[in-house]
């Protein structure tokens, strides 16, 4: 069976973003692979977090996981602080990586281009970490929203490198995009993508919204002038993101709502994409209620620990003898 990983950050609550992006997509890997799903927690702290506020958004996320479809039984699923094989062999990746590919990361980039003051040193070495996060797992594929590609492209070439200076080391993984729904933009400014970290949350719905309130984040979605239904990102990407916001729910296809929609106004597609949106949160909302009274959380993630610590492990310690800092 091949092997699958990917991460989420508890940087604040999960979003219709990540949902459609990611844990869709694990929940539908999960009958076909061998999966590990995990909470980057220790990424979140490269932004600075009041620590009850992150406390309550790891366990949201957890949550959420499993919320979302994600079966314990058939996804491994854990925390990354409690595996301190991925921080060991992140530094030792790190020694592989230069500065030059760092300083050429988008996300830093932007960071820097918008003058952003107090940027974390942990901040620029998150492309080291994340390396580390999946090469210790040695995964065929990782599942990921279009914003990650380039760290998943990194992390393919320090394991090339790696595997060039050491040896045989390192399965090289692939980054799986969705074709559709990798990039769900927000819904007050639709040339942005829809963020969980954005200042104003206007154009974000979060799963833990009131399902009311979502409708309405959705009813005052930013579109055009254009008054057509046409799935055009470049010239209407408000209506696209409407459109694949709907496809990604209810699995119609773009091109029969566009077909479905043709001649009717924004209204109508605002209110078709408001109705997928509350049905899921509700559907969502109701086993998170759930879930939270079976007080299940430290037991889900002691198991996904257990299972996921003995190949990072086995790796580091391949890893150590390779480099030579074991005797
Ligand atoms: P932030 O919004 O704070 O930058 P993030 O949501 O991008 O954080 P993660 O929570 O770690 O960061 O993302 C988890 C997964 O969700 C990643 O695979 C990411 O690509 C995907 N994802 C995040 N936002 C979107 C989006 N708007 N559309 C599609 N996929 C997304
Ligand atoms: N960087 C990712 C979260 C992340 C991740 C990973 C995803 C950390 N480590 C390993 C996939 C595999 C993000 O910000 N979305």
């Amino acid at each position: 069976m091949k092997r699958m990983l990917s991460g989420i950050k508890p940087s604040g609550q999960l979003t219709l973003g990540n949902y459609i992006g990611a844990l869709k997509e694990f929940v539908k890997y999960q009958d076909e692979y061998d999966m590990y799903v995990f909470i980057a927690n220790l990424h979140t702290l490269t932004v600075y977090q009041d620590p009850e506020i992150l406390r309550k958004n790891l366990r949201d996320t957890v949550l959420l996981y499993l919320a979302c479809g994600l079966d314990p039984k058939k996804t491994k699923i854990f925390m990354q602080s409690d595996i301190m094989e991925q921080a060991q062999l992140g530094f030792i990746l790190s020694c592989n990586i230069y500065l030059g590919e760092l300083n050429r990361m988008t996300q830093y980039k932007d960071k820097l281009s918008k003058g952003e003051e107090g940027l974390s040193s942990g901040f620029y070495v998150y492309p080291t970490l994340m390396a580390a996060d999946i090469l210790a797992y040695q995964p065929d594929y990782v599942p990921v929203g279009d914003d990650q590609k380039q760290h998943v492209e990194l992390t393919r070439d320090v394991a090339v490198r790696f595997n060039n200076r050491y040896g045989e080391t390192f399965k090289v993984p692939e980054p799986l995009i969705p074709k559709q729904g990798a990039r769900i933009m927000s819904l007050s400014d639709p040339s942005k993508k829809m963020s969980k970290s954005d200042a104003s949350d206007k154009g974000c719905i979060y799963l833990l919204d009131d399902p009311k309130a979502a409708r309405k984040k959705v009813m005052s979605a930013v579109t055009d002038s254009i008054n057509e239904i046409n799935y055009d990102p470049k010239n209407q990407a408000g209506v696209a993101n409407l459109l694949t916001i709907h496809s990604a729910l209810s699995g119609v296809s773009i091109d029969v709502l566009v077909e479905q929609f043709k001649g009717q106004g924004y209204g109508t597609l605002k209110k078709a994409v408001a109705d997928e949106v509350e049905k899921l949160l509700i559907q969502l909302q109701t086993s998170y209620k759930e879930l939270l009274d079976q007080n299940i959380l430290k037991e889900v993630l002691a198991q996904g620990k257990a299972s996921a610590q003995g190949i990072a492990h086995a790796t580091l310690v391949e890893v150590q003898t390779k480099v030579g800092i074991e005797i």
